[in-house]
């Protein structure tokens, strides 16, 4: 036996419950340790930050029915890989369990199959296993940013996350099924149901090629510990390079279709314009849309904050992550004078191309005054990050260059 086998054992005889479920149900957790200002140009800018969340540490509360909390931009400082307790959550609909028994739990395969499956988690737990670290982020993290603003959950950059992803792949599943001749798309579902009556219930769709490319996985363990309920538990599927809207959690259903998924979560939620990054014009109708896809380039200063003041220095050491999209990271530059020039940046440690990567540079401080930094990534495809933001009405695939704004100070 294994450290994952013990790891999910525990809870295939104790139920995984929430404790605070309660609490996350109620109203922002007595525990709210104030307010953090996410700096939005559109609207109201504070949100509570607040711990008491089941399984969770401080977060940024943007939501609770049903919960969007936010990764505060120093959690990305720390490591690459972002801690269990302070990976952000998104769920659409409140009405997902608060506690899932994973000694009865079981996954369906059905649909276009020759034998359709019901699997235990210890009957997955005994299939050859794969492990990969790659970035989960929301289709609209950093919405919050638009300009003019867009509806939806106004996140500034922490509905992102980046984990160690330990499961099964999705291929191998399916080829246990026996998909038929005439599949064309795979469709998941989870075990969360709808708030409204007659709404659809959360469900996205792969084409069967992308479904069965040996890396779309089946995780059931994030970080090497189980997934925390809000994140999935007792499993979730991974999407490498796709925007994690695909990533569906407390995965419970997989069904082999023969056509393409026509229902609300592909045909009409989640797409986006065709123009190249997704950029049209605010106030443009009729333009024709695709599911969204694969990530974009993007990357950040985690080492300061934004109005930071810092001692005047020789060399101020700058760092922060970036991700390559659905590709490595090649490099990682930062400009401290509105990009008219740009400094080379040292990589940290290679996890692979759909992680996280952390860089680091030496920046040369000539005086006091306020000083923009600016970063941009390219990544091993050679696709970089524009100056100019994108727009579009759903506040979809955010992926320019973007400054933080410090204060030098001879006095600091
Ligand atoms: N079952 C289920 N899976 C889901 C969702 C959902 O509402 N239900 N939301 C998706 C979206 S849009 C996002 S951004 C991610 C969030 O993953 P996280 O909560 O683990 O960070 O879950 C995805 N998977
Ligand atoms: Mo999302």
């Amino acid at each position: 036996m294994d450290r994952f086998d013990m790891m999910m054992r525990a809870p295939l005889d104790r139920r995984q419950m929430l404790a605070g479920a309660a609490a996350m149900l109620a109203a922002v957790p007595a525990g709210a340790q104030g307010l953090v200002d996410l700096r939005l140009p559109g609207g109201p800018s504070r949100r509570p930050l607040a711990g008491g969340f089941p399984g969770k540490g401080e977060m940024i509360v943007q939501r609770i029915h049903p919960p969007l909390l936010e990764t505060p931009m120093e959690v990305f400082d720390g490591d690459v890989f972002t801690p269990n307790d302070r990976f952000f959550v998104r769920w659409h609909w409140s009405d997902f369990p608060t506690s899932v028994d994973a000694g009865a739990f079981r996954l369906a395969v059905h649909g276009r199959v020759r034998r359709p499956l019901s699997i235990s988690l210890a009957q997955l737990l005994r299939m050859p296993r794969v492990e990969l670290a790659a970035v989960n982020q929301c289709s609209g993290n950093s919405r919050g940013l638009f300009e003019p603003r867009v509806p939806g959950a106004q996140w500034a950059h922490g509905a992102m996350g980046n984990a160690r992803w330990t499961g099964v792949r999705l291929r191998d599943l399916l080829d246990r099924a026996g998909v038929l001749a005439d599949a064309v798309a795979v469709r998941f579902a989870g075990l969360d149901g709808t708030t409204v009556e007659g709404a659809p219930r959360y469900e996205k769709a792969l084409a069967i090629d992308h479904a069965r490319d040996g890396e779309v996985m089946i995780a059931f363990a994030m970080n090497g510990e189980q997934l925390p309920l809000l994140n999935g538990f007792p499993i979730r599927l991974i999407v490498p390079g796709y925007y994690s809207t695909y990533w569906i959690k407390m995965l419970s259903d997989i069904e082999v279709l023969a056509a393409p998924d026509d229902g609300y979560w592909m045909a009409k939620a989640y797409r986006i314009p065709t123009t190249p990054g997704a950029d049209i014009a605010p106030g443009t109708k009729d333009f024709p849309t695709v599911p969204i896809g694969r990530m974009v380039p993007r990357s950040f200063v985690t080492s300061l904050r934004e109005g930071q003041a810092v001692p005047l220095r020789p060399v101020l050491p700058v760092g922060g992550i970036a991700l390559g999209g659905d590709r490595g990271v090649a490099r990682v530059e930062l400009s401290a004078d509105g990009g008219r020039s740009w400094l080379p940046t040292r990589l940290g440690p290679d996890h692979g191309r759909y992680s996280f990567r952390r860089w680091d540079a030496d920046l040369p401080l000539a005086g006091p005054g306020r000083l923009t930094l600016m970063v941009r990534c390219t990544n091993d495809a050679g696709e970089g990050q524009p100056m100019k933001p994108v727009w579009n009405p759903s506040g979809f695939m955010r992926g320019n260059v973007e400054a933080v704004s410090i204060e030098v100070r001879a006095d600091a």
